[in-house]
């Protein structure tokens, strides 16, 4: 335990203290455990029982309220390593060299309570926490490269929209509802992230397998002073990978805790998820002449205007040791940043620099938040700040102001700002800004809301593109206002006429009158970087199989098969109708939590698993959800009871061949289920 006065600033850390015997939380030894003390043995407790008191007292004042959004999330401890070291561009000291920080890492869903499930359609939070030598910085982004909103003001108008209706208090954790619908329709600067909303971006299949995005455009800034404008980008070594609808509703149920718990069981594999990260630099005069404003969070700049320079990887290897001291407590903010970068006039960005220390204060209760050890920083902290709620320092000597003499009397004068200290970049005019009037305005390049909706949705692959008019339809059926409905329409005709007839089509309504754009939409030419299925890695890595084996099926064909897809970087399980045949229980193992099945079973197993639902379910799910599925002639009565039929992802049992189909997805089987 800390002395308190560490030279480092941590407060202290207060860790249980080892030692076998219970204690009260003064530290007395307690003899019972499982009795309250009583006036005789059937008589009332008595109030004198201050163990019972202390223990249900403690008990009574567990929970903190939750995140007002991003309540529901994951974390884990890791390191950042650079690469590429940018010292031309940066003088954020773990930036401008090759070498290590550590960072925790939290994944989360936006709109669902902490309680809820891993797998509703919705954007992944993805917030890391840099602790650098020269302080702790908070790159706080989402698994989208744009937000729904323009100006931070209207952040707490999106958030109400789109939680639980206020009367009914449901639906957890969905979009598909009026109020959020009626907000969208109103605010056309959504619809580029209502693209990306509907497409398999929010329906991921692991958070090792998404993206992660600063989003806003930033500074860096070398020695020299000089700032270059810089948007941040994760990339996930396991490539992009999302689940379908249908798996995605149904993990919801089979496996509420799905990907933190797909998150926790790598990282105890010693399976660490890894994730690039790059950036992409402008200057002003590159800016000024594209045909949208870096500074509307409702943009994206393609990658194929401005490719993305790789300069580090973020590797997390820990789990916390604990969900609430770590994962709950820990304080992310975009305010905190270090010498070396730096934020723009982005009005998102602007509001956001404001909300995450206030939230924190009614979240952890105390100004004295930064000292819990996973928001503390781990280089050191010195300041003339003193007191509050929670105190856990105990600073020594009587310097807590400044400027003082109190060095010449030979007393501890305390710390003192340097040169070299954190900066601002002074320009306010770089992006032909004129600070001389107070306006509540937006700039005119904010006014073209379309142009990149439609750049999202033309960049899709087919099947892409048919999921995005399946979630509206489904999303949109969920809204009883008919002209809200009818609003979302008339947008979508001017993004992309078939998108519009095909949500029509599906919802059988007739396509009002287009709606009217502000400003000229501009054609933009498509950008492949914005596809997940273009940009699959065809790799079993992070993936799992499942096997569904019987007493007639040979065992040693199954065994061969997970052997292969170890050796291909893959997990798999055996899965029988009893667990005591196998690894998992086939009913409570839908094959919604696997990646690809095989079925190695004999003619009469299968005929009687054609009889039983969840493996039925099993294999027609498996096909419905465009997975691999491995069978010989044995299966077939079971894989005509599920309704397969026979394509390109449904192999033997020679495991090359298997392996080689379950490292992908059948798009193209999608077209059968019309
Ligand atoms: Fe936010 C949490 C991401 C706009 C106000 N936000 C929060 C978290 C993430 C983001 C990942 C969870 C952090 C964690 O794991 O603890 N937020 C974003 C992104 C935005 C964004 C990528 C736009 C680019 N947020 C945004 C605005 C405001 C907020 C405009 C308010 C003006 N966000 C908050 C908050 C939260 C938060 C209320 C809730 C809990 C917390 O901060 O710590 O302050």
């Amino acid at each position: 335990m800390s002395d308190g006065n560490d030279k480092r600033g941590n407060a202290g850390e207060l860790h249980q203290r080892g030692g076998d015997t219970l204690t009260t939380n003064q530290g007395i030894p307690i003899s019972d455990n499982q009795n309250s003390l009583k006036a005789g043995t059937r008589g009332p407790t008595l109030l004198e029982d201050f163990v019972l008191r202390e223990k249900i007292f403690h008990f009574d004042h567990e929970r903190i309220p939750e995140r007002i959004v991003h309540a529901r999330g994951s974390g884990a401890h890791g390191y950042f390593e650079t690469t590429d070291p940018i010292p031309e561009l940066t003088r954020a000291s773990f930036l401008a060299k090759k070498g290590k920080v550590p960072v925790f890492t939290r994944f989360s869903t936006v709109a669902g309570g902490a309680g809820s499930v891993d797998t509703p359609r919705d954007v992944r939070g993805f917030a890391v926490k840099f602790y650098t030598e020269e302080g702790n910085w908070d790159l706080v982004g989402n698994n989208i490269p744009v937000f729904f909103i323009q100006d931070a003001i209207k952040f707490p108008d999106l958030i109400h929209s789109v939680k639980m209706e206020a009367d009914k208090g449901y639906p957890q954790a969905a979009t598909a509802h009026d109020t959020f619908w009626d907000f969208v329709s109103l605010m056309p600067e959504s619809l580029h992230m209502i693209m990306w909303a509907m497409s398999d971006r929010t329906i991921p299949r692991s958070l090792r397998m998404i993206e992660g995005f600063g989003i806003h455009t930033f500074r860096l800034v070398n020695e020299e002073g000089k700032s270059t404008f810089c948007k941040f980008h994760w990339k996930p070594k396991l490539g992009l990978q999302s689940q379908v609808w249908n798996e995605a509703v149904k993990t919801a149920g089979a496996d509420p805790d799905y990907q933190r718990r797909d998150l926790f069981e790598a990282i105890e594999a010693g399976d660490y998820p890894e994730w690039e990260l790059g950036i992409q630099t402008f200057d002003a005069e590159w800016a000024e002449k594209q045909p949208y404003d870096v500074l509307d969070s409702t943009k994206l700049i393609p990658e194929e205007d401005i490719p993305v320079r790789i300069i580090g990887r973020l590797v997390l290897d820990r789990n916390p040791d604990n969900f609430f001291a770590e994962t709950e407590q820990v304080a992310f903010c975009p305010a905190n940043i270090v010498p070396g970068v730096d934020f723009t006039d982005d009005p998102l960005l602007q509001g956001r620099l404001f909300s995450y220390l206030d939230t924190q204060k009614s979240r952890l209760g105390t100004a004295n938040f930064h000292q819990l050890p996973i928001n503390a920083p781990k280089c050191p902290m010195h300041n003339f700040q003193r007191d509050g709620q929670f105190q856990m320092a105990v600073p020594k000597g009587r310097a807590n102001y400044e400027p003082n003499s109190l060095a010449e009397v030979g007393e501890d004068a305390g710390p003192r700002a340097i040169d070299r200290g954190f900066a601002t970049v002074k320009s306010m005019t770089d992006l032909g800004n004129d600070p001389s009037e107070k306006l509540r305005v937006r700039a005119e390049l904010f006014g073209d809301h379309y142009s990149q909706a439609r750049l999202f949705y033309r960049s899709q692959a087919k099947a892409e593109q048919g999921h995005m008019a399946d979630a509206l339809v489904f999303e949109l059926s969920k809204v009883a206002i008919d002209h809200v409905r009818q609003r979302i329409l008339a947008h979508l005709r001017v993004i992309d006429e078939d998108l519009a007839a095909k949500v029509a089509e599906g919802l059988a309504e007739d396509l009002p009158k287009a709606a009217t754009p502000k400003r000229d939409i501009v054609d933009m030419n498509p950008s492949d970087a914005l596809s997940i299925v273009k940009n699959a890695k065809h790799t079993l890595a992070g993936r799992k199989v499942g096997i569904l084996v019987a007493d007639g099926g040979d065992m040693a064909k199954a065994e061969a098969i997970k052997q292969a897809v170890k050796a291909d970087g893959g997990m798999a399980v055996m899965i029988a109708k009893e667990r005591g045949k196998a690894e998992e229980q086939l009913a409570g193992t839908p094959s919604v939590t696997v990646d690809a099945i095989a079925l190695v079973l004999g003619a009469d197993d299968a005929k009687k698993l054609s009889k039983y639902k969840p493996a039925v379910d099993f294999v027609s799910d498996a096909f419905a959800h465009l997975k691999a599925i491995a069978a010989d002639d044995a299966a077939k009565p079971l894989l005509d009871a599920a309704g397969v039929e026979v394509d390109e992802g449904v192999t033997g049992l020679e495991p090359d061949a298997f392996v080689k189909a379950a490292r992908m997805r059948f798009y193209d089987r999608e077209a059968k289920f019309w």
